[in-house]
């Protein structure tokens, strides 16, 4: 496809956010495409024969960041995939770059981002919100040690791509400490004008 035909706004925000929450208001609203970086890889994780699972299972229990080139593939794939198949041009790329190398590939090699919407929310929250969905979602990062990790990496790795963003004026910031309701009222007021 090309860059000038599709639209990315990528969703950047710690762990437990609500970047997914908030990916499937804007869906059910607006006619986007979601597309989680993390759902990504843990569907190919899962996927019987994939050459890349037990690297994804190891990186991700670690709260580490999978070497991008597996990361932009699945996306690049995805997002062929919606074109050819629905014929949606606009996309929430979920939980993706969030390490600078990560964007700057994507950038160049796929397509430049519309802008960048970004959710806050202290880790105190995010702490509570991530070990009360441990206890049903299954997944292998929401445990105490991974939960500290993905902090970790968040914080050092992830926040330059927001500040680097930030830097050009591409960022919307919501607060994400309230109610999903509340937070997404304040997301649609920030993005309102923005979409086209
Ligand atoms: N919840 C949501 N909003 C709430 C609110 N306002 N009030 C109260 N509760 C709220 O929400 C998390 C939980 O909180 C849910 O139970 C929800 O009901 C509740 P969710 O919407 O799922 O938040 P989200 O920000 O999507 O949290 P997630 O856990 O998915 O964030 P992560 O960034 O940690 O996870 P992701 O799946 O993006 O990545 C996982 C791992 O994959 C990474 O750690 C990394 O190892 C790997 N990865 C890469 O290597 N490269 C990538 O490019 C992407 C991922
Ligand atoms: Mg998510």
């Amino acid at each position: 496809f090309s860059p000038s035909d599709v639209t990315v706004i990528f969703v950047l925000g710690g762990p437990g956010a609500g970047k997914g929450t908030q990916c499937a208001n804007l869906v059910r609203d607006y006619s986007f495409v979601h597309l989680s970086a993390g759902d990504l890889l843990r569907a190919e994780q899962a996927r019987p024969g994939s050459e890349f699972g037990e690297l994804i299972k190891t990186y991700i229990r670690e709260g580490a960041i999978v070497p991008m080139e597996v990361t932009v593939a699945l996306l690049e794939n995805a997002m062929k995939e919606a074109i050819a198949t629905q014929g949606k041009k606009k996309f929430l790329i979920d939980g993706f770059p969030r390490q600078m190398d990560q964007a700057h590939k994507f950038e160049d090699e796929v397509c430049e981002s519309a802008f960048t919407l970004f959710f806050e929310c202290p880790e105190k929250v995010l702490l509570e919100r991530l070990l009360k969905r441990g206890e049903t979602s299954g997944r292998e990062d929401d445990n105490i040690e991974s939960i500290k990790k993905r902090f970790r990496t968040f914080e050092e790795t992830s926040m330059p791509v927001v500040d680097y963003f930030e830097g050009s004026g591409k960022v919307v910031r919501i607060d994400s400490t309230s109610s999903p309701e509340g937070v997404y009222k304040q997301l649609q007021q920030e993005i309102k004008g923005k979409l086209k």
